[in-house]
């Protein structure tokens, strides 16, 4: 993404388009000392993966009444049910509320009026990544430090259930190296579930600080996790990375962000993509950032709107 910062790549597929999410950067983040500066999330779309349209901010903390103002929109996630775009919106520090719209593009309304949650470890409380399972059972997962889970009722505008933590161990997340930390696993947050021959597969951004890209795989949604190796090592010049994984027209992609544009930083971020590749076995081929993707799925049209 060129036009801004953008951080947290949401990718979403819908009726042959690709529907990228992000959060937004503000251009004078860090300005104050005080780190990130998101006030809202914005979406580019694309039909060949190299081309994008961008669409501006479709939703911002102002969708919630109930929310701090100020900052703290951080890494959202589009999911589509019964022709209803569910997008779920963590503020930092203030919960994860939910926005719903009969289009990909908004605009999106708080149909709840509350923070769907609302835990006791709120400063955990971010990067929600929705999930619906092969049985129809919605799960919403998210969290910083620890990996939490809820089932969502089909309205995906509540939970179902107790709110569980996916057990932190070594043999999920693998043991962290190279800092001191309280942290006994390489998990850190911005999960990503995705499915590919009746594997799921968790993709996260991990520790040590900077973050690189790890993922572990599992027979069942909500484990137990399997910790599989790096997906992609540290690069890019920002302190995080954040995992989105799609399908499209037949290829694998993952979508992650860097400090590429000019001024670009840890907390003036772009998000990139690159084509994804599975061995047999299932496990995923590393990858380095590069400059992306060539123009090959369909030939470029300016003229089309
Ligand atoms: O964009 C703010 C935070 O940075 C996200 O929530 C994390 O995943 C990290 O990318």
């Amino acid at each position: 993404m060129q036009t801004n910062y953008t951080a947290d790549p949401a990718p979403m597929v819908h009726n042959g388009t690709v529907y990228l999410y992000t959060s937004h950067d503000e251009d004078d983040a860090n300005a104050d000392g005080k780190g990130f500066k998101k006030l809202n999330w914005s979406l580019y779309t694309s039909t060949d993966m190299v081309n994008w349209t961008d669409h501006g901010i479709v939703a911002s903390l102002k969708d919630f009444s109930w929310a701090k103002q100020d900052n703290g929109a951080w890494a959202v996630q589009c999911i589509e049910r019964n022709g209803k775009f569910y997008l779920y919106c963590p503020m930092h520090g203030g919960g994860i509320g939910v926005l719903v719209s009969d289009s990909p593009y908004g605009p999106f309304k708080d149909p709840i009026g509350k923070k769907l949650i609302n835990s006791d470890h709120i400063w955990c409380d971010i990067d929600p990544t929705p999930f619906i399972d092969k049985d129809g059972q919605a799960y919403l997962f998210w969290g910083n430090p620890g990996l939490y889970y809820v089932k969502l009722n089909k309205d995906m505008t509540s939970c179902s259930g107790e709110v569980k933590q996916i057990p932190n161990t070594i043999e999920s997340f693998g043991k962290r190296e190279g800092e001191k930390s309280d942290r006994p696993t390489t998990y850190e947050e911005g999960p990503w579930l995705y499915k590919r021959n009746s594997l799921y597969y968790l993709f996260f951004a991990a520790g040590p600080i900077s973050e690189h890209i790890g993922y572990s795989t599992s027979k069942s949604i909500t484990g137990p996790w399997k910790y599989q190796g790096v997906v992609m090592p540290t690069q890019g010049s920002s302190f995080t990375n954040h995992p989105g994984i799609i399908d499209f027209k037949g290829q694998p992609y993952f979508f992650y962000h860097n400090a590429t544009l000019p001024g670009g930083g840890g907390f003036t971020r772009s998000v990139c993509v690159e084509e994804a590749r599975f061995n047999k076995d299932g496990s995923i081929v590393q990858m380095n950032m590069t400059e992306g993707i060539k123009q090959s799925l369909s030939p470029l049209n300016p003229c089309q709107n």
